[in-house]
């Protein structure tokens, strides 16, 4: 029997925080009802917004330099499905998961499922992985893999996402996450042209694996491991790639794969007029793709792309569901109190949104008030929406206060009993 959580436990510690919650979320009612906006409508969206989880975000991550593991740690996919498991009972924002393969193999894809079902889990989008050699690979990746020069490399790299959509299918998973490390370190190592043309030559034959209700999301990203020139290396050639497969190829955008200062929520207003968004892998960065905490460093930008998601879906209605996924590496925080707080973090962006005074915005622009434009938007981002989202757990039975919860639960520390340390281990995936 693994530990998990008790809900008596839950319920103990939302009564002593409910009778301030009650008080912040009528005091913000007051505020919201002032502009006209109804706060049971904005809690009943919060309760409806999910985004899922990284099963490879479980385990502690590091960099090229080190890796320090933490305790309990999770030592293999059942273990993971239990950590995201405890995230969703307490945030009640995250049923789904992201597995990555061969990460996450199983042998007893059965057994999985029933496991995640049992945790109120679903599986979201499954991604392959071409860009490292996995144990008895016959043929390697060091210059690259959908877009490798050698017939050999690419039908196994094709074969293997093919695994992949057979795994995921298993699942009940609908959707494959395709990122290639793909590229060139040295001016004049590759023909620029050649490895696209072998990419989409790739890309088609693993299209035409996909189940009819599937969908492949490319996801593009500026450099590293490539230091000079990544095959898929921006939006533009995700975009073009993805109409040159058909309608079941879309865009994704992880928010860490661009130059400093770019402009993502304007790539994501691109994508997503021409019908391409297909989702997100959501983090933070400073500098380059340094998966940090989301809204841990650019909180602005992460309503911006919220806002833009919110304006595609006035337009677009039910057609416009692209996938919401976390993808960061806790490098120095517990896993599990980083994803939970990132969740919310990314719940908060899409209620700011949704704050946004429409009306008066459209106004402001139609007259070029730029700076009542700029503020009316501000309005929405300065507002604490904390009450919202915490009578948003309370009511689907999740903890008013995660991260105190899960730390008053000693749940780390039952693990540590139930994990022993496996020296060396990285089964979980990132270095
Ligand atoms: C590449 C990436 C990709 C994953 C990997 C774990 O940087 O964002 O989405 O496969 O991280
Ligand atoms: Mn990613």
């Amino acid at each position: 029997m693994t530990y998990r959580i008790d809900p008596q436990f839950i319920a103990e510690q939302n009564t002593r925080a409910h009778q301030q919650l009650q008080s912040d979320y009528e005091a913000l009612a007051g505020v919201l009802s002032r502009r006209g906006c109804d706060i049971e409508t904005l809690t009943r969206q919060a309760q409806a917004f999910a985004v899922a989880l990284p099963s490879w975000g479980v385990g502690t991550g590091g960099t090229r330099f080190a890796r320090f593991p933490g305790h309990g740690e999770p030592r293999n996919v059942f273990d993971k499905i239990d950590d995201c498991g405890t995230i969703h009972q307490l945030t009640r924002v995250t049923p789904g998961v992201s597995l990555h393969f061969p990460w996450d193999r199983t042998t007893d894809a059965r057994a999985l499922r029933e496991a995640a079902t049992r945790l109120g889990l679903h599986f979201d989008a499954v991604n392959s992985n071409t860009f490292q050699d996995a144990a008895g690979q016959a043929h390697s990746y060091k210059f690259g893999s959908l877009t490798a020069l050698d017939p050999e490399v690419r039908a196994q790299a094709v074969a293997h996402n093919i695994d992949c959509i057979e795994l995921g299918h298993a699942l009940g998973s609908k959707g494959l996450t395709v990122w290639i490390g793909d590229g060139a370190n040295f001016p004049g190592q590759s023909n620029l042209r050649g490895a696209l043309e072998r990419y989409l030559e790739s890309m088609r034959a693993i299209y035409a694996a996909l189940p009819s209700d599937w969908l492949v999301f490319i996801e593009h990203k500026l450099f590293e491991p490539a230091f000079y020139a990544t095959t898929i290396a921006d939006w533009g050639t995700s975009f073009a790639c993805a109409t040159e497969l058909g309608p079941k190829a879309k865009c994704l955008v992880d928010l860490g794969h661009h130059a400093p200062n770019t402009n993502i929520e304007m790539i994501v207003a691109r994508l997503a007029q021409f019908g391409k968004l297909g989702g997100f892998h959501f983090n933070d960065s400073k500098y380059g793709d340094d998966d940090l905490d989301s809204g841990s460093i650019n909180p602005f930008q992460l309503f911006l792309v919220f806002n833009e998601l919110r304006d595609a879906a006035g337009r677009d209605g039910q057609a416009f569901s692209p996938a919401y996924m976390l993808d960061q590496s806790h490098n120095v925080t517990d896993p599990i109190e980083s994803l939970m707080i990132s969740a919310v973090e990314v719940q908060r962006a899409y209620v700011q949104a949704a704050l946004v005074d429409t009306q008066a915005l459209s106004h402001h622009q139609m007259n070029n008030d730029a700076l009542m434009a700029a503020q009316t938007l501000k309005q929405a981002f300065r507002t604490d929406v904390s009450a919202i989202l915490a009578m948003a757990r309370y009511r689907c039975g999740g903890a008013i206060d995660p991260v105190a919860l899960y730390r008053a639960s000693a749940y780390r520390d039952h693990k540590r009993e139930e994990r022993p340390a496996v020296r060396g281990s990285s089964s979980s995936g990132i270095v």
